[in-house]
């Protein structure tokens, strides 16, 4: 039974129920007609309660049915029977009114709510608008202006601010369905009038509405850059403005009907499953129990202090050990400054500021942190001291706690070995700056126990990461596979590129800064470090780039010392082509004896992606990562790739893998060895499949 009718007195309920989401099958939808009929049809009911079973209202249509031929009824229809009952109808919401059940919601005459519901159209995340009435619905409830904002951001509203919108008439506390049953009787008890949307206008709020859509175009063009849905949402919210109700509604309908089957919305649901599916392993089930989790970060340097904001952010206390009370200080001081920071930019309250501070507790000895469930190391970057910091840790933390390290380059084996307990110890790589970065790489040791990947994972959902997990090899999967789009980069310079050409490509690709750009955030003297541990190992037949290492030498470490790659004018972080850098560059080419070429920005794409993929393909048959969407996944949330592709294994997909093994063995015989082309790539380019299944 996907819509359960029952009777509570005079009220009928129709009672969602279709787990895990309560997403509108077809079951559900035609279930919600017959449902309306048959109370409307019954003389002893006077109004409907629409409520969802379990902790979620309704998600919202059901996603995995996109791309496939529609099946009647369609959405639009049964909310249109519920908005022209003549019996109040009401939406009874807890958990998530997402997308189509939010357009549910809005069909009824009046809405209830929890105050832990969330209602919002999420449409444009997975490149669509909302096409059963949320366009057309949201502004004449809510306003013109706070519609926009959700309809284009896409983010939910929590209840109490929901109310505030209208969007909701009552929070309620105590039992939804019997307080919703109650405010039903009252609506007929007092004859309220049924509120149909689809007659109300639409407020402005004394404002020009062309004005409010051209700052909102403006807004999205910059934070989803390259994304159409959000655009097309405006368009379709100027339709709701400016034509009659079912007009609007069959514009936007046939809009919907555009998008769906688009790229760029197949790539959106491609990553938002991706997302899903990484928090799966084929070995680690429900019955692993993860551990409680209390936590302490060893180190308050900007990766430490970051990483305790990530606790403090989630409301979850934190311990942070320095070895010194100076460097302890220093590190607090740095997470005041930038709290302090997002108080300014409105982001938190001033009480939000002074809650969070006050989670991260001060320690300076390990037996001061010895009870914590998880230890997050974030020490200097060398296997001497990590391993120093874990035999420590093993001599101070309570058996069975999770011992992590934050390295991004050790082997996290080796820095297992330093302890007896290896099977406690995992790599938890945040990602820079970790307080904003999302991803965060679980990486499974050789000795790793289950249960400590199982705690990490729920540890990743605890603190609002995207956990995936990988194996142990040099950089893990993510800067590793990143690193040969630097390399290339690096080389394309030497040939005959400049910084800001390379910068751009990648940037109008999609990419939120190119590779210099970002070379520059990171300090140039961080990559310059890496590169001198790598020296002694590095073999002297691969070709090796030394203008970098000039870069370095000539002082220029980056945005702080304003200059690196680029130039920057005080108190702004715009990069400027410098001729200072050209002529760095210029020299190195000569000395290397390459003769400057024009560089096409086609060449730049292929050569800084295709390396780059091709090295994720032999992370893939090494093991490392468990499918082709974990590694997009990590992409997607660790350089911001952009979203509306999928991520670079599923680019691939899209551009064909037998073109890029093509171009893949093309450079191989112009550059030479480091681009090997992997034999995962050949295989699936000779039999004609793809990486993700696309
Ligand atoms: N369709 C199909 N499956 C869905 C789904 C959906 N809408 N939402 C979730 N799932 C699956 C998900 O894949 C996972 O499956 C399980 O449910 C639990 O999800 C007409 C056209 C609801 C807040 O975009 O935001 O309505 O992996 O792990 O963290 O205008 O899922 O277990 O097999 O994410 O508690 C708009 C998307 C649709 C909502 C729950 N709606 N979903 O989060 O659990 S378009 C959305 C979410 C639309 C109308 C248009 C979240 C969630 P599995 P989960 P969660």
């Amino acid at each position: 039974m996907s819509v359960a009718y029952s009777q509570q007195g005079s009220v009928a309920v129709l009672t969602i129920d279709n787990p895990p989401v309560n997403a509108l099958s077809v079951a559900v939808r035609q279930g919600m007609i017959d449902g309306i009929e048959r109370a409307i049809a019954d003389p002893a009911v006077a109004a409907v309660v629409v409520i969802g079973k379990g902790k979620t209202f309704i998600a919202g249509a059901d996603i995995r049915e996109f791309g496939k031929p529609p099946q009647p009824p369609r959405l639009s229809v049964a909310i249109a029977a519920l908005e022209a009952s003549p019996k109040p109808v009401v939406a009874a919401i807890d958990g998530v009114a997402l997308g189509g059940g939010l357009e549910v919601a809005l069909g009824c005459h009046f809405r209830v709510a929890t105050p832990r519901a969330q209602v919002g159209l999420p449409e444009v995340k997975i490149g669509i608008v909302p096409g059963a009435g949320g366009v057309e619905r949201l502004p004449r409830v809510a306003g013109l202006e706070a519609a926009l904002k959700m309809i284009v951001s896409g983010d939910p509203a929590r209840a109490p601010q929901a109310a505030k919108l209208g969007i909701v008439d009552a929070v309620v506390e105590g039992d939804l369905l019997t307080e919703a049953v109650a405010f039903a009787q009252r609506v007929v008890a007092e004859k309220k009038p049924l509120r149909r949307l689809r007659e109300v206008p639409i407020e402005t709020g004394g404002k020009d509405w062309r004005a409010l859509l051209a700052s909102a175009r403006a807004t999205a063009a910059k934070q989803t850059r390259g994304q159409i849905s959000p655009q097309r949402a405006i368009d379709c919210i100027e339709n709701a403005l400016t034509l009659p109700f079912d007009k609007a509604f069959a514009e936007t309908a046939r809009i919907i009907g555009e998008l769906i089957p688009s790229e760029q919305a197949k790539a959106l649901r491609y990553a938002f499953f991706s997302e899903r599916e990484a928090a799966k392993l084929p070995d680690i089930d429900a019955s692993v129990q993860a551990k409680p989790l209390t936590a302490a970060v060893i180190g308050a340097g900007t990766m430490g202090a970051g990483i305790a904001m990530c606790f403090a952010d989630a409301g979850t206390p934190v311990q942070l050990l320095e070895s010194s009370a100076a460097a302890l200080d220093r590190g607090l001081a740095r997470i005041d400054g930038l709290y302090a920071e997002m108080v300014q930019k409105g982001r938190i309250t001033p009480e939000d500021k002074a809650k969070r501070v006050e989670l991260i507790a001060k320690a300076t000895s390990y037996d001061a942190i010895g009870q914590a469930d998880i230890v997050i190391e974030a020490a200097f970057e060398e296997m001497g001291v990590k391993k120093e910091v874990f035999a420590k840790l093993d001599r101070a933390m309570k058996p069975g706690a999770v011992l992590a390290t934050n390295t991004s380059t050790l082997d996290v084996n080796e820095i297992a070995s330093a302890t007896k307990r290896p099977e406690s110890v995992i790599g938890l790589h945040f990602f820079s700056p970790a307080n904003v970065m999302r991803l965060l790489e679980i990486v499974r040791g050789a000795k790793t126990a289950k249960d400590v990947v199982a705690t990490s994972q729920v540890l990743a959902r605890r603190i609002g990461k995207v956990g995936v997990v990988c194996g142990v090899c040099h950089g893990f999967v993510a800067n590793r596979s990143r690193g040969q789009l630097t390399r290339e980069a690096n080389f394309l310079v030497d040939e005959g590129a400049l910084p800001h050409q390379v910068d751009k490509v990648l940037y109008d690709f999609g990419m939120p800064m190119g590779p210099f750009a970002v070379a520059d955030l990171a300090g140039i003297d961080v990559s310059w470090r890496v590169r001198r541990s790598q020296d002694a190992t590095r073999p002297k037949d691969l070709r090796y780039s030394p203008t970098a290492d000039r870069v370095h030498d000539a002082g220029r470490l980056g945005q702080k010392t304003a200059k690196g790659w680029y130039r920057y004018e005080p108190g702004n972080r715009a990069p400027l082509p410098d001729p200072e850098v050209e002529a760095i560059i210029l020299q190195s080419s000569r000395d290397q004896g390459i003769t400057r070429r024009p560089i096409s920005d086609d060449e730049i794409l292929a050569r800084c992606l295709y390396a780059s993929i091709n090295e994720c393909a032999k992370i893939l048959e090494e093991g490392i990562a468990l499918r082709a969407s974990d590694i997009d996944v990590m992409w997607l949330y660790g350089f911001g790739f952009p979203r509306w592709r999928g991520g670079p294994m599923y680019y691939a997909d899209t551009v064909g893998v037998a073109k890029v093994y093509d171009a893949v063995r093309e450079f191989h015989r112009q550059h030479g060895k480091l681009w090997e082309p992997s034999p995962l790539l050949a295989k699936l380019a000779e039999s004609g499949k793809t990486f993700t299944g696309r």
